[in-house]
Order: structure tokens, then sequence, then C-alpha cells
């Protein structure tokens, strides 16, 4: 019967130490993707045919906002936007978001005139965009956390 002599033994061992340290990068890098997914921030919605066979990029359905002396908190994509009293308001500052998001406003209400401020609060666009239609709508991208600048209008109807 053979007998391993020390060195074999050592030789095996380092082996054996090897492939753990391995598989337990490997899981370590397993676990980092999952808890990456589990945050709020990398979480994306899967279509019924997989992320990347969805027909649509879409977002969720628009929420309304209220303007508050000129300020609404935008908390997703797409919104649509209502005056605080009257026919038509001033909206000056969208609070929320962060780096690098979009947004998409509309009007709530044909009948009730949403002015899209230039300057005036933290929305820097190509000059005031009166949304006086519920089909008129506006892109913007946050940049730095604080400040949304315009990307596109379209003013699609009167
Ligand atoms: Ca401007
Ligand atoms: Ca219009």
């Amino acid at each position: 019967m053979p007998v391993l002599d020390l060195l074999e033994i050592n030789t095996f061992s380092d082996k054996v130490e090897e492939v753990v340290d391995d598989l337990n990068d490997k899981i370590r890098l397993i676990n980092d993707f999952f808890r990456d997914v589990s945050e709020n921030e990398h979480q994306v919605t899967m279509g019924p045919n997989g992320l990347f066979g969805s027909a649509f990029v879409h977002v969720k359905a628009s929420s309304e906002l209220t303007i508050a002396s000129g300020v609404v908190t935008a908390d997703q994509t797409f919104h649509s936007i209502d005056v605080e009293t009257g026919s038509t308001d001033d909206l000056d500052t969208i609070n929320g978001g962060g780096d690098g998001d979009i947004i998409i406003i509309k009007a709530v209400h044909a009948d009730r005139t949403i002015v899209v401020k230039d300057g005036t609060g933290n929305l820097q666009t190509a000059g005031h965009f009166s949304m006086d239609n519920s089909t008129d709508t506006m892109m913007l991208i946050n940049s730095g956390g604080s400040t949304w600048l315009e990307l596109s209008r379209s003013n699609n109807g009167a």
C-alpha cells in the first residue's frame, strides 16, 4: 500500500486551499451581484419577454403632481402637472431625482396652462414653455443632482 510522504500531503493541501479560495472569490462575486440588483437604484422591471426581449421601452404610468409655490417634487420619470390655483401657473423648480435621471412632464388639463420657467428656479431650458394642452410635453435630464436641463419639448396641442 502506497504511503503519501509529507511533501505530497503539503502539495495536495495547498491545491485544495487554492481551489477553495477560488470558489470563495466566485461566491463573493455572485453575492455582490444579488446585493446590487436588490438595491432600488439597480432594479429593472422585466417585461413578459424579459428586459431585452421586450417590444417597447417603457416607463411607469404618469402620476400627477400639483404645483405648490412654483415647485413640484418628481419621484419617477413620467409626471402630469397641475396648477396650484387658477387657469395658469408657473413651474419654477422640480425637486427630487438625481444626476442622470430623465423626466417627461405634461400638463394635466387642456384648460390649465403650466408655464415651465427658464432659469427662475432649477430649470435650464430653451426659454419658457407654456404647456397649454394636455398633449404638450417636455423632457429634461438632471445634471449634478439639483439642475434639470431641457432635452426636448413638443407643442402638440393648442
Ligand atoms: Ca435658457
Ligand atoms: Ca400647446
